[in-house]
């Protein structure tokens, strides 16, 4: 690959074929191999705040953002500096700390509907948690889920997923049993009435408030709220994973942004600001379910473990200065307007600081009209980019996410290396 530094990307070429051998793909996660836009991965030496560096020296504003946690921008210096604090104390006792405490009491703070909170070491495990609490405190077994919703890489959610979980169409992962998968029921995003028919009888609705795994969908005018009522009419729970949306759209997350109160909240990425955090939770009636207080078992080894809490927490408190989400907000706006004056041929969905450009006719408002996309061109525009030094998701179906550290020169360079690339 030809970059704006003319370094080219020899170490990552280096890098991968080394890593191939002894990594399955070369990768510790399958999108990152850059497979969805044809080209081989960058391999990354650091990061601060709006920027990645790459083994070859190459620089890149950054719209990946490390899928989420990086909100604040890399390194942030609060962060680095909790993290840096809590290191001489230990890096896990496998026991509880005051820590635990104080990041419990932060969330619920934000987050009113988590009264009691479960924290975890990534995502996956937190919805793992969430669907198995839905489960045993409703006494049913189905779960309802949007095609194309990604919760996770658990296997009974791994039906016809979004993000990189499968090539798209491809119902399930192989190695998911049927059996895993027969008590989880698809429906479209944004069609209230097809999730309550699928409700009927169910334990939980999954659902990503804001779709960000099929590409960024905004939710429908009053979608969120019919789900609110489908479930209270069957007696299912409304889980909303919060994963990417919680403290990312709103300080409260798109339950604050759209008002709408969900039974369990699944929450990760920007609460650990980068370390590996997951957390669920909601009322205690529902939460108290889970061992050591009910029958219902869920464990971790490194759940709340120090670093990733005090990571965590310093992020929190950076996130709660007056001006954050205004600031996201107008970032996002800027970055929209920055895609679409390319003269690129797409359709950008955007909800805050998280967005997707489409290269689809709109409206993209479901997993059928996101499909639609065609991904070579995505592919295609995605590389011309990353030449000219500016690094979006590897993939037409994620989200592009801005952070407080993306700045007009950042946002300047980007506009130039859009229209080159949209050319
Ligand atoms: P993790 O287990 O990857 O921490 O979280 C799973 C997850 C759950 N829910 C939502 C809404 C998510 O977006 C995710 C993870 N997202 C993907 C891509 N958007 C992470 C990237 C990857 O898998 O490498």
């Amino acid at each position: 690959m030809t970059t704006v530094s003319g370094r080219g990307t020899d170490q990552s070429a280096r890098i991968y074929s080394e890593a191939q051998e002894v990594l399955v793909g070369g990768v510790n996660s399958p999108v990152r191999a850059m497979r969805s836009i044809g080209r081989d991965p960058i391999f990354i030496a650091s990061a601060t705040g709006a920027h990645l560096t790459d083994v070859d020296g190459n620089d890149y504003v950054d719209y990946l953002g490390t899928w989420g946690p990086a909100i604040l921008g890399h390194s942030h210096p609060a962060v680095l500096d909790a993290i840096a604090a809590t290191l001489p104390d230990g890096t896990s006792f496998g026991a509880p700390t005051e820590r635990e405490v104080r990041f419990a009491q932060v969330v619920g703070a934000a987050v009113p509907s988590i009264e009691q909170l479960r924290m975890t070491s990534s995502g996956s495990e937190a919805v793992m948690g969430a669907i198995r609490v839905a489960r045993a405190a409703t006494g049913r077994d189905p779960i309802v889920k949007v095609e194309g919703g990604y919760h996770g890489a658990l296997d009974g959610l791994l039906a016809q997923a979004g993000s990189g979980a499968t090539t798209l169409g491809v119902p399930t992962s192989p190695g998911v049993p049927a059996g895993a998968t027969a008590a989880t029921r698809l429906v479209p995003f944004n069609d209230v009435l097809s999730a309550e028919a699928a409700l009927d009888g169910a334990a939980a609705m999954i659902v990503e408030p804001v779709a960000g795994n099929m590409g960024v969908i905004p939710p429908a005018d009053g979608y969120l709220q019919g789900l609110r009522a489908a479930c209270d009419r069957t007696g299912a729970l409304l889980i909303f994973d919060e994963v990417m949306t919680g403290f990312r759209v709103a300080p409260g997350g798109a339950q604050e942004r759209y008002g709408v109160t969900p039974d369990l909240t699944c929450l990760g990425k920007v609460i650990g600001a980068g370390l590996p955090v997951g957390a669920f939770g909601g009322p205690r009636a529902v939460m108290s379910v889970l061992a050591p207080e009910g029958p219902t078992y869920q464990a971790g080894t490194l759940s709340g473990n120090p670093l990733a809490t005090a990571a965590g927490l310093a992020a929190l408190a950076e996130l709660a200065r007056p001006g954050t989400y205004e600031r996201l907000e107008a970032t996002g706006a800027a970055l929209e307007a920055a895609i679409e004056d390319s003269g690129a041929p797409v359709v950008v969905n955007r909800v805050g600081s998280m967005l997707t450009p489409f290269f689809a006719p709109g409206p993209i408002t479901d997993y059928a009209s996101a499909t639609r996309a065609d991904t070579d061109a995505f592919g295609a525009f995605a590389r011309a980019l990353l030449e000219r030094g500016v690094y979006p998701p590897p993939s037409q179906f994620e989200a592009w996410m801005v952070s407080l550290a993306h700045e007009e020169a950042d946002l300047e360079l980007t506009r130039r290396a859009l229209a080159e690339a949209a050319a």
